[in-house]
């Protein structure tokens, strides 16, 4: 090879270094500056824990209401839920989710401002056609403990992804049309001030297949988002298939699969 092949082939090495290095800077910025990373499920190491001690993984007994399947660089976990099955249920409703209540970085108290971001990939997903039962399926839950309802959650509704607050009764749709990215991953963003007062906040955003960055979707601001119904003083993060008022005998899809990956729970109060 002559020298100056070899000093271009450095030179693009080196440009290259640069770009990935910039990108990394602009991600950093985008992700809040000095934000810390209190928690990070990646399931890099292939296990339905992603190695982290505490870690709930579904309490559903079919042997693939969740599992770990290959994805990008390493691994994601897939939770599956077939109606009208009880090896797809916990607590007597169609369910496969993954859960940090007993981790302690992934607790939710009131004064936490906090950034969640997440991957979600709908596996084969069957869309909405019209006449089709409209009930929706929810996908990623920030919950109060203590068996009380949800803070958030972001649902899937007819080809759409809607964020909710039930208690609060705010609803929004947050990704218009899923049908292009099915069998794609979608990432969210969703930054929660956690008050128990009228000064807190939900900041939804989207990275949707073949976008560099973020898309700001919807923002609720001064509300409540500590809302427990009862006597609760932590809340923790869920994510895998819930899919509540579902049946076969309504119509709804019987088997529904969805996949997570590099969960991340960042603190933003710093
Ligand atoms: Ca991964």
């Amino acid at each position: 090879m002559k020298r100056t092949t070899k000093r271009s082939l450095a030179a693009a090495g080196l440009a290259g270094l640069l770009a990935a290095a910039s990108l990394a800077t602009a991600e950093a910025g985008q992700d809040g500056g000095g934000a810390t990373t209190l928690l990070t499920v990646d399931y890099q190491n292939g296990r339905l824990d992603s190695g982290i001690p505490k870690l709930t993984t579904t309490h559903a007994k079919a042997d693939d209401a969740s599992y770990v399947v290959d994805s990008g660089p390493d691994h994601a976990v897939a939770h599956k839920v077939t109606l009208g099955d009880s090896g797809y249920e916990s607590d007597g409703a169609p369910r496969s989710e993954s859960a940090t209540n007993d981790v302690p970085e992934g607790r939710i108290h009131v004064g936490d401002e906090h950034r969640y971001e997440f991957s979600v990939l709908l596996k084969d997903w069957k869309t909405y056609e019209p006449g089709d039962s409209d009930t929706g399926d929810i996908i990623f839950q920030g919950k109060h403990a203590g068996g009380n309802r949800p803070s958030f959650y972001l649902m899937t509704k007819r080809n759409s992804i809607a964020f909710r607050s039930p208690l609060l009764g705010l609803q929004s749709t947050v990704v218009d049309d899923i049908r292009p990215y099915v069998n794609r991953w979608m990432r969210f963003r969703v930054d929660v001030k956690w008050t128990d007062d009228s000064t807190g906040h939900y900041r939804i955003s989207t990275r949707l297949p073949g976008e560099s960055g973020f898309t700001p979707r919807r923002s609720y601001d001064d509300v409540r988002t500590f809302h427990p119904e009862n006597p609760t003083d932590f809340g923790y993060l869920k994510w895998g298939l819930y899919r509540p008022d579902e049946s076969l005998e309504k119509g709804d899809v019987p088997t529904r699969v969805v996949l997570h990956d590099d969960i991340r729970i960042l603190d933003l109060s710093g």
